[in-house]
């Protein structure tokens, strides 16, 4: 059966490509689940990308992922900074977790370079843009796929 991949994003990231594109570009999430999915289809993987702007929701996404998703790819956005709660549902995820942000989070104000989330992910990839999703699905290729 073919292993899906969660792509998780906190809030405001459904504004992508709407606002602030100096920072965050002018793609969509459609842009990056549609690139997302072609990257998985190439390596025998399945995409499924959700956005929320409420930290509940993702907490229940990632517990949902302990049962249908072989990985996560997550951007938890502003909650990278601020959520134990998040850490702690991905502590309880056994595949491999990749965390994303398009911005290099370092190069920015002193909160931005505190993640919680970075205490459990596996990779972390900033910096690159939105084509940093699609790094993140190429790499799950091989830490999940059947030639991994
Ligand atoms: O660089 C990233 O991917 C971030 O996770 C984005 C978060 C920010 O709080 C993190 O520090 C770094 C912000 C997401 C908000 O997304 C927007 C996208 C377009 C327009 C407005 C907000």
């Amino acid at each position: 059966m073919t292993k899906t991949i969660y792509i998780l994003n906190g809030p405001n990231l459904n504004l992508l490509g709407q606002r602030e594109p100096e920072i965050y570009g002018h793609d969509t999430l459609a842009d990056v689940e549609a690139r997302c999915a072609e990257v998985a289809k190439g390596g025998g993987l399945a995409a499924r990308l959700l956005q929320s702007n409420h930290e509940g929701q993702i907490i229940d996404w990632v517990q949902e992922a302990r049962e249908q998703a072989a990985g996560i790819i997550i951007n938890p956005a502003a909650l990278t900074h601020t959520s134990v709660a998040v850490l702690d549902a991905l502590n309880a995820f056994d595949g491999p977790v990749i965390e994303v942000h398009i911005s290099q989070i370092h190069r920015r104000e002193s909160f931005r370079h505190q993640s919680y989330v970075s205490l459990r992910a596996d990779a972390v990839i900033a910096g690159f843009g939105v084509q940093g999703y699609a790094l993140a699905m190429q790499r799950m290729g091989q830490l999940v796929g059947d030639s991994a």
